[in-house]
C-alpha cells in the first residue's frame, strides 16, 4: 500500500482570493493558474497495519506541530473516502519549493499528498474527483492536478461536489516563462489564509474584486487561446493589483508588499516602456513573478538581477501535472 507521486507549484493569473466555506475550501470566485516545473514535491505515501498514527518525514526531518496535524486531517478526510479509517500512514515529502522563492509549497504538498494517498489505497478516482479532494488541503493545490493553463471552478453547491479545477491548454501549447523574484526582506507575513479570511469578512473594495472577476476570466482565456501574450499579461497584472487593492480596505488594513515589491513592478513597467513585454503578478508575499516570452529570457533576467534588494531569480517553464513515480 505504497505510492510515489509529483506534483507541481501553480502561479495564479487570476487570483482565488477569499473562501465561501472554510471548512470546506469553497472559493468565492473562480481562478486561473499556470503550472511551473521548475518547482515541485515528491511524496511517498505507506499505509502499514501496524501504525497507530500517521508519520510525516518533510526533507527526511519528522514533523510535528501545526504543519504535521494539516497533514493528517487532510488524511482523515481521504481515509473517511476510501472507508479506511484506522489505517494510518507514513508520510516522506521532499519539497523543490525554495521557500525564498515566495511560492507556497502547500499548493505541490496537498496534490502529490492526494496523488500518492489515494494511489496507495488503490482508490479508483478521475482526476477530477482527485481535484476535488485536493481542494480540502488547500485550494490552489487543487489547481495543480493538471498542467498547463488550469481554471478552478468555484462551483454553486453547498456540499463541494462542482469545485474542482479543469485543465484549459496542455503545457506543450504555449511556451510562456515565469521568473520568480526573490527579495532579501523577510518579515512575518500574514498567511494567505487569514488574509483573505480578513478581507471577506472586513473590505469594502471585497464585493467589487468579486465582481470583476467573470470578465477578467473570459478575456484571458480567450487570450491564451490566441496567445496573446500582452493580453495575457496585462489582465494578470491588473487581476494582482486588484486583489492586492482589497487587502487595503481591510481592517486592520495589511499589504503584503514592501518597498522592493514595489522596485520590481516599477522595472517590470520600465521593460515594456524599452519594448520588452513583461508583466509581473505576486501572492501573498512580497516576492514578484514576472511573465515573459522565451526570446527576453536573457534580458529580463539580467535586468531583474540588477534591481537592488533582489537577492535570486529563478526561471520556470509551464510545467506538467501530476505523475506517479
Ligand atoms: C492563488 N493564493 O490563487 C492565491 C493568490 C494567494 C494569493 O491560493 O486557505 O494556500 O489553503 O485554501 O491555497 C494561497 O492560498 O489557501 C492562494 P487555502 P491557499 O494562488
Amino acid at each position: 500500500m505504497k505510492a510515489t507521486a509529483k506534483a507541481h507549484t501553480n502561479i495564479a493569473l487570476i487570483k482565488y482570493w477569499g473562501k465561501r466555506d472554510e471548512s470546506l475550501i469553497l472559493p468565492m470566485n473562480n481562478s486561473l493558474s499556470l503550472t511551473l516545473d521548475g518547482f515541485y514535491t515528491t511524496t511517498t505515501v505507506t499505509f502499514k497495519e501496524k501504525l497507530s498514527e500517521d508519520i510525516f518525514y518533510l526533507n527526511d526531518h519528522l514533523i510535528t506541530g501545526e504543519q504535521y496535524n494539516r497533514v493528517t486531517k487532510f488524511l482523515d478526510i481521504i481515509r473517511s473516502y476510501a472507508q479506511r479509517s484506522n489505517l494510518y500512514a507514513e508520510v516522506s515529502s521532499i519539497n523543490h519549493v525554495p521557500t525564498a522563492a515566495g511560492f507556497a509549497s502547500s499548493a505541490s504538498g496537498f496534490a502529490a499528498l492526494a496523488a500518492a494517498a489515494t494511489r496507495a489505497l488503490n482508490m479508483q478516482i478521475s482526476e477530477q474527483e482527485l481535484s476535488k479532494i485536493t481542494r480540502r488541503g488547500s485550494g490552489s493545490a487543487c489547481r495543480s492536478i493538471y498542467g498547463g493553463f488550469v481554471e478552478w471552478e468555484q462551483g454553486m453547491k453547498d456540499d463541494g461536489s462542482d469545485s474542482y479545477a479543469v485543465q484549459l491548454v496542455s503545457n506543450d501549447h504555449w511556451d510562456v516563462r515565469v521568473a520568480a523574484v526573490v527579495l532579501s526582506a523577510t518579515e512575518k507575513k500574514v498567511s494567505s489564509r487569514e488574509g483573505m479570511k480578513r478581507t471577506v469578512d472586513t473590505s469594502p473594495f471585497y464585493t467589487s474584486w468579486v465582481n470583476s472577476i467573470p470578465n477578467d476570466l473570459t478575456q484571458i482565456k480567450q487570450a491564451i487561446q490566441d496567445r496573446d501574450f500582452e493580453k495575457v499579461g496585462q489582465i494578470a497584472e491588473a487581476n494582482c493589483l486588484k486583489m492586492h487593492a482589497t487587502t487595503l480596505g481591510a481592517n486592520p488594513p495589511f499589504t503584503y508588499w514592501h518597498d522592493t515589491t514595489m522596485s520590481v513592478m516599477q522595472e517590470v513597467r520600465a521593460m515594456r516602456d524599452r519594448g520588452v513585454p513583461a508583466f509581473f503578478t505576486i501572492d501573498a508575499g512580497p516576492n514578484v513573478k514576472v511573465l515573459y516570452l522565451p526570446e527576453h529570457e536573457t534580458t529580463v533576467q539580467k535586468t531583474l538581477r540588477e534591481i537592488h534588494g533582489v537577492n535570486d531569480v529563478i526561471v520556470s517553464r509551464s510545467g506538467q501535472g501530476i505523475t506517479y513515480l
